[in-house]
């Protein structure tokens, strides 16, 4: 028996003194440093290190317990992982954030000066990302042995500034200065193959297997992140995959002397990894893409596979040791990798593997849009993993037969669920992958849900209807309330206790208190103090000075057409114009604050930032306007703006075209810190209405049904401008080049899109939209209707947690326990 680790109270204490201990402790062993020559950047990396210390007995007693009791695991596979930063949250959940910022102050520092340092590990585009990085927090909070798994990219979304009002992207070297938070595990690197042929061979025993020759392999190493569970011991693991070159040098290379061209082939191989597509619902079916994804996939998988063979246990048990859930189809390529594992790697038959296979994996769809619809070209494809296309092809005619029984003569169904597209140019449907590997597949709101069933996945609904559900998703209060919302933090918790912490639904009992006129004034004391915070922010980042008196009109979120960010400068024109020709007497000062990036190559959506920017100059600096109106885009919208956004605005603008946001999270962590949302019935909102009851939102716009019917009659959306005289006027301020200096070409792309094609009914909506806001702005001017109905807003936003999200995948889905961990006394810890 090995002695027992002796942990120096360094590592573990956190009371002031020790906490201070382990700062200069690392300061001076981790850092190299004295406060004489000590930076910011250096504090924040020595406090990084001391928390990170705080994880481990935790996360080592995790570890054990899990090695040796062997729970059913839950593995989130994500190309995405949106986590925002580490240390804040860390603290958060390991109860130590008061102690730490004492123990910061006296040593004569400021602990949000050094949460500022934090690069944000940028792992996602938007929602997609993030919810992955919710789910795992209340993994980890529920107890829940769990894995998330995706890739270490080098690269994150990109850093966007505005220049002369356009996007320019820049990348994001967020490991500059190193990751504190992660431990590199280089023994439980894994090989993945790529390209090459297959061939078959017998057996010892005659049997015939499949091998696959590959043309080059490439070695996936883990790095592991700590994911701390709020108050409670478990603490699970993010595990990240980077890919490095199997061997430094090609040997024969370098002995031709070759020396660059063997080095250049690492070169090639770490490429895989080095940046996240920033595209966010939209495919682009490249070559890199489908490698980053395979990688991934078959680094986790492999991974998996180890660790239930280390703890005892055979392949054929596998499904009822991981319960796997595909996050969209990136990671669908999995159902075929898992079959390949079986199957060549470890010999078993393969209606063993496929009933092993479709009891292990889940399927979450996150969008209807058609253009986010992943399909990889067949001869691409193939180039890249020949064995898989066997395999899936092997799927696709067992799974055809099974559709030809149960729908006799019923070809053109075939053709529509097979998993290969043969309309035009081939193609392999990840999602129809997906489906036919799952035995669960959900939406992520309700009305998503439904419109999955009568719209994209219909036949897969009519051929399985059993494997079909909704789990709405939900965002984690740690991060979007205790820790962006201190304030609201510490009135909700004197006012009804802590326990709304990781039972959203007690926020219920603030409800009566939306009578008490002094709670009253105290929740709306907070909102102006975060005001003030979110007006500093902008005024550092924009050079725009905004008024926290104003009413706070927020519009965060990817910029695309569906979302119709240019509905909301519509409205913003509609007020302009309205102050200029006199006919309103008094407006409400509102701030209009946008924020959010553009794909680099959508045209469209980086022509809708230079829009809202070329209002904004105009409309800020126009005298007659007395600053009644501000337009502000805050560049580089990410999680750490985020944490000062949402608590900071009053109005929550949710105005996608009703049937085309899947659900939408940001509105959610709007409403639980009191905004009001003005919305469509889409995606979640639908459901926010319903909680928080109608009369506490502002509805506006056609239903998805509504927008159906009228695509489906002709829509004519210049009939609208034509009869429309404010409309009309607001267009031709644009059109006429008013907010362009008289460039009647910039924006024509986007005038002429509405007037005669308007895809995403912008026009059909406006007037409804115009109207509602109107309400808007007389409710706002009753203040104390609008801090009732605030309140009432975080009060009934119980339903949007993400442990409650997490808590119906694992009853109806994964079929997962908690696990509660003791914490292991330090000298029972044993290497
Ligand atoms: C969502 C995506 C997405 N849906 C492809 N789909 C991507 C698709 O890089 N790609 O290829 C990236 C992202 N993201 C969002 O998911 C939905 O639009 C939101 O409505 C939803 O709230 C969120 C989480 O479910």
């Amino acid at each position: 028996n090995p002695p027992p680790v002796i942990f120096e109270d360094d590592r573990t204490s956190v009371t002031t003194e020790g906490l201070k201990r382990a700062f200069y402790d690392h300061l001076f062993y981790t850092q190299g440093k004295f406060p004489e020559i000590a930076g910011l950047g250096d504090y924040y990396q020595a406090l990084a290190h001391a928390v990170r210390d705080r994880t481990l007995q935790r996360w080592i007693s995790s570890v054990a317990d899990h090695t040796a009791t062997a729970p059913k695991t839950v593995a989130y596979l994500s190309a995405e992982f949106l986590m925002g930063p580490h240390m804040g949250n860390n603290l958060i959940n390991l109860g130590i954030y008061d102690t730490v910022k004492k123990a910061v102050q006296e040593i004569g520092l400021d602990l949000n000066e050094l949460l500022r340092q934090e690069e944000e590990p940028g792992l996602g585009n938007g929602g997609l990302g993030r919810l992955a990085a919710c789910f795992i927090d209340s993994l980890a909070t529920a107890e829940i042995p769990a894995f998330g798994y995706g890739i270490r990219y080098e690269y994150g979304i990109f850093y966007q500034t505005i220049m002369d009002g356009w996007q320019v992207e820049n990348t994001d070297k967020w490991l500059r200065h190193g990751n504190p938070w992660e431990i590199q595990r280089a023994e439980w690197a894994v090989e993945v193959k790529l390209g090459g042929h297959t061939e078959q061979y017998q057996d010892d025993l005659g049997r015939l297997h499949v091998r696959w020759a590959p043309e080059k392999t490439v070695a996936g190493v883990p790095f592991d992140s700590p994911i701390v569970g709020y108050k409670v011991t478990t603490t699970n693991t993010l595990r990240l995959w980077r890919a490095e070159a199997t061997e430094a040098f090609d040997f024969s290379q370098f002995n031709r002397g070759d020396y660059l061209g063997a080095v250049d082939k690492k070169v090639t191989s770490e490429n895989l990894t080095k940046a996240l597509y920033p595209n966010d619902e939209t495919v682009q079916g490249k070559e890199l893409r489908l490698e980053q994804q395979y990688f991934f996939v078959s680094c986790s998988l492999q991974d998996m596979l180890r660790i239930h063979k280390a703890r005892g246990m055979e392949p054929d048990t596998f499904d009822q040791k991981f319960a796997i859930q595909l996050n969209d189809t990136h990671p669908a390529i999995a159902v075929a990798e898992l079959m390949r594992l079986l199957i060549d790697d470890n010999m078993m038959p393969w209606d063993q593997a496929w009933g092993i296979t479709t009891r292990t994996f889940s399927y979450t769809n996150h969008t209807l849009l058609p253009e986010a619809l992943e399909r990889w070209p067949l001869d691409l494809f193939k180039r890249i993993l020949p064995r898989h296309l066997e395999i899936i092809y092997e799927i696709n005619a067992r799974f055809l037969n099974d559709v030809r029984i149960k729908f006799l003569g019923d070809d053109s169904r075939l053709a529509r669920l097979s998993l290969i597209d043969e309309s035009g140019e081939r193609y392999v449907r990840m999602a129809h992958l997906a489906c036919v590997g799952s035995h669960t597949i959900n939406g992520v709101a309700e009305l998503h849900s439904e419109l999955l069933k009568q719209d994209v996945l219909k036949d897969f609904y009519e051929m399985w209807p059993e494997k079909f559900t909704n789990v709405t998703n939900g965002v984690t209060p740690r991060r979007w309330m205790v820790l962006s919302n201190p304030r609201l933090t510490k009135l909700v918790s004197e006012t009804i206790g802590e326990g709304w912490i990781t039972d959203l639904p007690q926020l219920s009992k603030l409800e009566p208190h939306a009578e008490d006129s002094a709670f009253r004034d105290s929740w709306r004391a907070i909102k102006r103090a975060n005001k003030v915070d979110l007006a500093a922010l902008i005024l550092r980042r924009t050079g725009v000075a905004v008024s926290p008196d104003s009413m706070f009109d927020v519009l965060v979120k990817r910029i695309h057409e569906y979302k119709r960010q240019h509905l909301a400068v519509l409205h913003i024109i509609t007020l302009y114009h309205r102050l200029k020709s006199g006919r309103s007497a008094y407006t409400l000062p509102r701030t209009f604050i946008f924020g959010g990036k553009a794909a680099p190559g959508y045209t469209m959506a980086k022509l809708m930032i230079k829009l809202i920017n070329a209002v904004g100059d105009v409309v800020n600096n126009d005298r007659d306007v007395h600053d009644l109106l501000k337009v502000v885009f805050l560049p580089n919208f990410n999680v750490t703006y985020g944490q000062c956004v949402y608590p900071g605005a009053d109005l929550s603008e949710q105005i996608s075209l009703a049937g085309k946001e899947a659900s939408g999270t940001g509105n959610m962590k709007f409403a639980m810190n009191g905004a009001l949302t003005i919305g469509t019935m889409d995606g979640a909102n639908i459901e926010i209405r319903d909680q928080v009851k109608a009369e506490n939102f502002f509805l506006f716009g056609h239903t998805a049904s509504e927008v159906h019917d009228i695509k489906a009659s002709g829509y004519r959306p210049r009939d609208i401008y034509e009869v429309n005289a404010e409309l009309r006027a607001v267009v031709d301020l644009i059109q006429t080049g008013f907010f362009s200096r008289g460039d009647t070409d910039v924006f024509k792309p986007i005038v002429d899109n509405l007037l005669d094609h308007d895809p995403y009914l912008l026009l059909a909506d406006y007037q409804s939209y115009i109207d509602c806001q109107d309400v808007v702005s007389d409710t706002y001017r009753e203040a104390d209707t609008w801090a009732r109905m605030s309140i009432l807003n975080s009060a009934r936003s119980g339903k949007f947690s993400s442990d409650r999200s997490i808590a119906e995948y694992a009853k109806n889905i994964w079929k997962v326990e908690a696990v509660p961990i003791t914490l292991k006394p330090e000298k029972e810890l044993y290497m």
